[in-house]
C-alpha cells in the first residue's frame, strides 16, 4: 500500500508542479525501500518544480554494485557510514558538499555527526538522513502461544539452534546483506563484529548454519517488511524501522498478528544512513536543494513519522508524532546503546570471506 501511494504521488506530482518554459529539472534519487514520506516527495516537487525520479533498494551490496561501476545516473544515493559511504569517499565517488547551499546543515546533530565522521573526515561529503540498530522483529501473539517460557531478550531467539528448532513451523528469516548481519552474529558470539580473522568468519558461518535447516527465507530487507507485517513469519533479523513499521501496519490490519522489536542484549548495530551525490551525478545542485530540504525540522519529522526511524535533527523532535518520538525502539535510551557498536569497514581480502561464506550459508552448505 505504501509503495502504492508514494507511486501514486510521485505520477501526481508534476501536474502540479509549475510548468517551466524549459524543460522541467530532474533529480534521480536511490534510496532504501520503505524510507521517505511520499507526501514529502510531492511537497519538494511543488515547492522548487524539480521532477524526482525514485529508485530503491534493499540492501548495501545491491546498492554498492549499482555505483560501483560508476555513471549510475544517481544525483542523490543513501548509503551506510560504514563500510558503503566510507568506500565510496575513499574512492573519490562522492561530490564534496558545498555548505553554502545547504544553510539547515546548522540542524544537524553534532554529536551523531560526530560518530559518523570517522567515515568521511570533516563530514564532507555526507549528512545523516536516519539512524538504526539491527535486530530482531518478533509475532509476539504466535511466539508467546508456541513457547512462553521463552526470554525475547536478544538473538538467543533466532541464532539459539534448539530455539530456531522450537519456533521454524512459525517461519524464520534472515535479510539478505552479508554486510548488516555478519557484524551482529559475530557480536553475539563474542567476537570482533568487524573481524578479519578466517576462525571467527567460520565460527560465524558455523552459527548461521547451525539454524539454516530452520530458516524459511532469507529475502531482500524489503520483501522481509511484508513477511513480517502480514504474519507470514515470526522471526527476522532485520532493521530496527522495518520491525517497527511492520508492527504498526499489522496493528492496522487488525487482524491479531502481534510485532514486537528486540535488539540484541549485547548490543546492537547502529548504522547512520548518510545523504550524499555521487561524483558524476548530472543534477548535482537539485540534490543540494533536496538535501537542504530534507535537514529541515519539518520536512525530516514528517519522514520519521511514517517510516518509524530516527533522524539526526533534534529540532524535528518535537514534531514527530507522539507514538514513534515516544517508542524506545525508535529512540533508545542511552542505556539501552551502552553496548551498542557501528560497524567497520572490512579490507578486500576479509570482503572476499564474508561474501564467500554467505553464498555458503544462502546455499545452505
Ligand atoms: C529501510 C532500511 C534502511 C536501514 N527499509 C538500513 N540502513
Amino acid at each position: 500500500m505504501r509503495r502504492l501511494a508514494l507511486i501514486v504521488a510521485l505520477l501526481l506530482a508534476p501536474l502540479a508542479a509549475p510548468c517551466p518554459a524549459r524543460a522541467q529539472p530532474v533529480l534521480n534519487v536511490y534510496n532504501w525501500t520503505d524510507y521517505i514520506d511520499p507526501y514529502v516527495v510531492q511537497r519538494f516537487q511543488q515547492e522548487t518544480g524539480i521532477r524526482i525520479r525514485y529508485d530503491v533498494y534493499d540492501s548495501l551490496e545491491t546498492l554498492e554494485g549499482k555505483l560501483s561501476a560508476g555513471r549510475s545516473g544517481y544525483d542523490l544515493v543513501v548509503p551506510t557510514s560504514e563500510p558503503t559511504f566510507a568506500r565510496l569517499v575513499r574512492a573519490g565517488a562522492l561530490l564534496p558538499l558545498d555548505r553554502a547551499r545547504i544553510p539547515n546543515w546548522r540542524n544537524l546533530d553534532t554529536g551523531l555527526m560526530a560518530r559518523a565522521s570517522g567515515a568521511d573526515p570533516g563530514n564532507a561529503h555526507g549528512a545523516i538522513y536516519l539512524w538504526g540498530t539491527v535486530g530482531l522483529g518478533l509475532r509476539l501473539d504466535r511466539i508467546r502461544a508456541i513457547a512462553p517460557d521463552l526470554a525475547l531478550d536478544g538473538l538467543d531467539v533466532l541464532l539459539k539452534p534448539e530455539n530456531a528448532r522450537r519456533l521454524a513451523g512459525c517461519g524464520l528469516a534472515v535479510m539478505d546483506s552479508a554486510t548488516d548481519v555478519l557484524p551482529s552474529v559475530l557480536r553475539w558470539l563474542g567476537r570482533n563484529p568487524d573481524s578479519a580473522d578466517p576462525a571467527d568468519l567460520r565460527a560465524a558461518e558455523a552459527a548461521l548454519l547451525a539454524i539454516r535447516p530452520q530458516l524459511r527465507a532469507i529475502p531482500g530487507s524489503g520483501a522481509l517488511l511484508d513477511m513480517l507485517a502480514t504474519g507470514e513469519i515470526c522471526v527476522a533479523l532485520t532493521y530496527s524501522g522495518d520491525v517497527i513499521q511492520a508492527a504498526a501496519r499489522a496493528r492496522e490490519a487488525r487482524r491479531g498478528v502481534e510485532i514486537g522489536y528486540a535488539a540484541p542484549a549485547a548490543g546492537p548495530q547502529i548504522f547512520f544512513d548518510m545523504l550524499a551525490i555521487p561524483a558524476d551525478a548530472p543534477h548535482p545542485e537539485a540534490a543540494h536543494a533536496f538535501i537542504d530540504f530534507l535537514l529541515r525540522p519539518d520536512n525530516i519529522a514528517a519522514v520519521s513519522s511514517h517510516v518509524r526511524y530516527p533522524n539526526a535533527v533534534p529540532a524535528s523532535r518535537p514534531l514527530i508524532t507522539e507514538a514513534v518520538r515516544d517508542d524506545l525502539n525508535v529512540y533508545p535510551p542511552e542505556a539501552a546503546l551502552a553496548g551498542a557498536f557501528v560497524a567497520g569497514t572490512p579490507g578486500p581480502q576479509a570482503e572476499r570471506l564474508r561474501s564467500r561464506l554467505w553464498s555458503r550459508f544462502r546455499a545452505g552448505r
